[in-house]
């Protein structure tokens, strides 16, 4: 069994659960803030089966967007706009997806 982590933008997470939800997997949603941005996104953890996460991974894909967000130089430090700053744009996403052994998993 593999567990599924993947860090999906916001605005996707209704659609990716959707269709996760729609072919059976289990899915557990986490409201998570990015480090870099600090601004919200949506972490998904997926107990699946090795020879079902081709299609978890197909999914994930399909349902998110490659976007671009504004950052400014201290985005990485939390700290919000200050209004000297220059801000740019960064890319993000699709998803990030790590996959990860399980040891066991029980219920309860
Ligand atoms: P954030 O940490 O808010 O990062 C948002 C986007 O900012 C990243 O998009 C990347 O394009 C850029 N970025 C991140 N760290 C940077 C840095 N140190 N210097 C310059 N640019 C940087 P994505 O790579 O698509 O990441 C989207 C979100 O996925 C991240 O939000 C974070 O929540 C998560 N993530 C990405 N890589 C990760 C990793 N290795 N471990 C844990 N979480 C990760």
């Amino acid at each position: 069994m593999k567990l599924i982590i993947a860090i999906v933008n916001n605005d996707d997470s209704a659609a990716v659960a959707s269709m996760l939800t729609k072919e059976k997997f289990g899915v557990t949603k986490l409201s998570t803030t990015g480090g870099f941005l600090m601004v919200g996104n949506t972490t998904f953890l997926i107990g699946a089966e090795e020879k079902d996460v081709p299609l978890v991974k197909q999914i994930i894909n399909d349902f998110s967007k490659t976007r671009t967000h504004e950052a400014t130089t201290t985005s990485s430090y939390g700290v919000g706009l200050r209004p000297d700053e220059v801000p740019s744009e960064v890319r993000v996403g699709g998803a990030t997806v790590f996959v990860l052994d399980v040891e066991s998993m029980d219920r309860y």
